[in-house]
């Protein structure tokens, strides 16, 4: 179901002049009431009346996320602090947190995307949506919750954890749609499974899971485990939230709702604009936020973006799956990995459970990795020849799909920790 035709369905050329017309209106007001954008600009001789359309996009500065924890906290802020309704902020793990803050227009343009995100997967007013996505500064409940209400469907506010308790409410709220992190989802699986909870005799159909890389292997995983239809959602804070981009049902890439947000992908190392289709980093432009208005922003998220229309009907641009992110690329032996495409292998093989760490060591110059992947019940109770004979299986499915050497480790079931929220893949025993 779509849920906004008119601008899910624009023609290209509607399409770009909406654009051009939001990003002009927004490189003025970001000029009048941001110095930090005033500032960039004029180091780089570039006026508000030079952006006529979306194309002069390229002539602004980039924004990165040192520059966000440099003007934290309200440094981005344009409008006057009392129209300020919300704010949300990263987990702040990797260094100072970074700000979104909303107006009432924001917070209506989020209940919008999300509801168009939740549309995607049919959902009506005639839904009970269990948001297990975190309440608080983190966006995923919140922005969730604003989706829910846009639609009119039931929404069960149980945040993120209380995983007996999930089941319990799933089973007797009847919930139909569930709104976790990927990882969390296996996890609610696992225990459910464990306490004899027949997921096809539950009414619930859809998950959006998102937050965290995942991979089509691990969608198959849930799907099946679950009996669910799992879409991929995609989103961050210093943007909006989830409710940037998500899948429909054709699972064929995410649409990006690039009436709102502008899209571009960028040789990372250059900042040069790469074309459609290739790989690189994205970079992402609010046209109409108003709180804290990101130009350019860097997201350190690496995919391409596909122009073609989709089956579906919608005509926004696509992303393809989050492939990685810059900062979590590791480089073995020369060759570039990132820890989804470690996931893709193992999630083809038999043998071993959904659930693996990836161990980053320094030896002398050379990084080198450990992975390490849950076997299956079956597997444990087999013989230590079997299982070393497995090691060395895995070992040569990732050798020959990444021309990367890892050492597996298979361990036993329910070894590796399990996640409520955004799973850690990456042990990086480097920095420690
Ligand atoms: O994770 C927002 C969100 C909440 C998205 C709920 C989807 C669902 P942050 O905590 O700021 O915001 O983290 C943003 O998480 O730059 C990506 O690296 C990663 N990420 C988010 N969604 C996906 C996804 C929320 N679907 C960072 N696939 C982003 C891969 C994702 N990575």
């Amino acid at each position: 179901m779509i849920w906004d035709q008119k601008h899910e369905t624009m023609d290209e050329a509607g399409r770009k002049k909406l654009q051009g017309e939001r990003l002009s209106a927004l490189i003025k007001r970001a000029y009048g009431s941001v110095p930090f954008y005033k500032k960039k600009m004029d180091e780089l001789g570039v006026k508000p009346e030079d952006i006529k359309g979306i194309e002069d996009i390229t002539k602004l500065p980039f924004l990165t996320k040192t520059d966000m924890r440099d003007i934290y906290p309200y440094g981005l802020v344009a409008v006057p602090l009392k129209d300020i309704v919300e704010i949300h902020t990263s987990s702040g793990t990797t260094g100072t947190p970074v700000v979104d803050a909303y107006t009432i227009n924001d917070i209506k343009i989020w209940g919008e995307v999300m509801a168009r995100t939740l549309a995607m997967g049919g959902t009506t007013s005639e839904d009970t949506v269990q948001n297990a996505y975190g309440y608080g500064l983190f966006t995923g409940g919140l922005g969730v919750h604003y989706g829910a209400r846009t639609i009119g469907a039931n929404v069960i506010p149980i945040s993120g954890g209380n995983t007996l308790r999930q089941l319990k409410t799933m089973q007797d709220f009847k919930s139909t749609v569930l709104t976790c992190t990927p990882s969390y989802s296996l996890m609610l699986a696992e225990i459910g499974k464990e306490k004899g909870i027949d997921f096809k005799k539950l009414p619930l159909k859809v998950g959006f899971l998102g937050a965290e890389p995942w991979s089509d292997g691990m969608r198959r995983e849930i799907e099946e485990k679950l009996n669910i239809m799992a879409l991929d959602i995609y989103g961050l804070t210093e943007i909006i939230g989830p409710g940037v981009a998500a899948e429909c049902e054709c699972k064929k890439g995410l649409h990006i709702f690039d009436d709102h947000f502008y899209p571009e992908i960028i040789d990372p190392e250059t900042g040069e604009v790469l074309p459609h289709g290739q790989k690189g980093e994205l970079v992402f432009t609010t046209l109409t936020k108003e709180g804290s208005p990101v130009i350019r922003y860097r997201t350190r998220d690496i995919t391409f973006l596909i122009p073609e229309k989709c089956e579906c009907g919608r005509t926004s641009i696509r992303m393809h799956r989050i492939l990685g992110r810059t900062d979590d690329m590791l480089i073995i032996r020369g060759v570039n990995v990132f820890p989804s495409q470690i996931e893709e292998v193992l999630m083809e093989l038999e043998g071993t459970e959904p659930h693996y760490q990836i161990i980053v060591e320094r030896t002398g110059q050379l990084d080198s990795i450990e992975v390490q992947v849950e076997m299956t019940d079956k597997l444990f109770s087999d013989e230590i020849k079997n299982l070393e004979k497995e090691e060395k299986e895995i070992e040569g499915a990732l050798y020959s799909a990444l021309n990367v050497h890892a050492k597996v480790t298979l361990v036993e079931p329910k070894k590796i920790p399990r996640s409520e929220g955004k799973a850690k893949r990456i042990i990086d025993k480097r920095k420690i």
